[in-house]
């Protein structure tokens, strides 16, 4: 029987070497130490032998094997050695290549435009604030002076998300200013802020309308604020926006929340306002609505309009861009295309 140990030595040996893998090495594990495996089958047949050869068979059985427990060990060890060693020859990195550098993105040309206009308006000492883009009729259009029925409602029509359960009315806001109302009715006088934000108006696109798109509203309330703090801070946004040689226009206009309410806009600056392409050869750019606060839009507030005054004023902020930067069609701004989006990198 001691031959037998032998044989099964060799062979053991023999095939542990040619184990190449996890799964190989686990087949050999069961033929030659597994509870069914040769040396075990070995073990149980000591029974049959004479009484004097069973501790000399029993001994080299058991030193086999606690050494092919070792050898098993070893080889295994040696297994995962080779194969992190090929991992990491696979994974090896030529540090002397040159890197690749990483894409940064930029801000959207909206999202610059924003900032720039409420950067000018906070260093005149505006605050700035945003507010709820899904409003209530009365903030959107009551509030300003702008009753059910009223024929302005048909210039502002927009998107109506009234609750089923609500008797108020609710839509997307179709301008920043109902903020207007709801910063007066937090804040008493004295009040001086823009508002940036997204608006929504059911409308057709074309080259210079969109259905959603961006303005920005300003609104300064106080005792004793005239026409003449209107004109002082237009003016001065305009020429740091728009180049400091900058003259502009106030023209009559009608906007049923404001009394007077005007027009505002800059000469050229291409032409300097001789006429050209950009001004449609008129040398004036319009670029906001704007007047004095109507007493009635005060009142809705609670405040009052014997002892307050103030002005505001409101634009569009993708058609300030577009006439800074000479964008001919606002669609470009929603369009997703990075060729259009990498030429704003700030
Ligand atoms: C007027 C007087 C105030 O005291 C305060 C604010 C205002 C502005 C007023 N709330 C308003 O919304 N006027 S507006 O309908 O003429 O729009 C203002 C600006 O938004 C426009 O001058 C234009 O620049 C932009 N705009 C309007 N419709 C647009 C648009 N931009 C892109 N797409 C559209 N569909």
């Amino acid at each position: 029987m001691l031959d037998q140990v032998r044989a099964i030595a060799a062979e053991a040996h023999r095939h542990l070497a040619q184990a190449t893998t996890e799964q190989e090495l686990e087949l050999w594990r069961t033929r030659f130490l597994g509870r069914k495996g040769a040396l075990n089958e070995l073990l149980r047949g000591l029974g049959t032998l004479p009484a004097d050869q069973r501790p000399v068979v029993g001994a080299e059985a058991n030193r086999l094997k606690r050494e092919l427990e070792a050898a098993f060990e070893q080889r295994r060890e040696a297994l995962v050695a080779r194969a992190r060693a090929a991992a990491l020859e696979a994974d090896r990195v030529d540090i002397t290549l040159p890197g690749r550098p990483p894409v940064i993105g930029t801000l959207h040309p909206t999202t610059q435009m924003i900032r720039r206009i409420t950067e000018i308006f906070a260093s005149l000492g505006f605050d700035i604030v945003t507010g709820p883009e899904v409003e209530w009729d009365y903030y959107n259009f009551e509030a300003l002076n702008i009753p059910p029925g009223h024929p302005a409602r048909d210039q502002w029509d927009t998107f109506w998300i009234t609750p089923e359960d609500s008797e108020r009315p609710m839509l997307l806001r179709t301008h920043t200013s109902p903020m207007q109302v709801r910063i007066m009715e937090k804040q008493k006088p004295p009040v001086r802020v823009v508002v940036p934000g997204r608006v929504y108006r059911y409308e057709a696109t074309d080259a210079t309308h969109e259905s959603v798109f961006h303005q920005f509203e300003g609104l300064a309330v106080d005792e004793g604020v005239t026409m003449a703090d209107l004109n002082g801070t237009i003016y001065t946004f305009a020429r740091r926006m728009f180049g400091e040689r900058r003259r502009i226009r106030f023209r009559c206009d009608f906007f049923p929340f404001v009394e007077p309410g005007v027009d505002v806009a800059v000469d050229c600056w291409v032409c300097e306002g001789a006429g050209c392409t950009l001004c449609r050869r008129s040398g004036w750019i319009e670029v906001m609505g704007a007047g004095m606060v109507h007493p009635r839009v005060l009142e809705y507030a609670g405040i009052d309009p014997r002892r307050y005054t103030g002005f505001a004023f409101g634009g569009g902020v993708e058609r300030f861009s577009m006439l800074l930067h000479r964008i001919d069609d606002i669609r470009l701004f929603y369009g997703n295309d990075i060729r259009f989006l990498r030429q704003f990198v700030a």
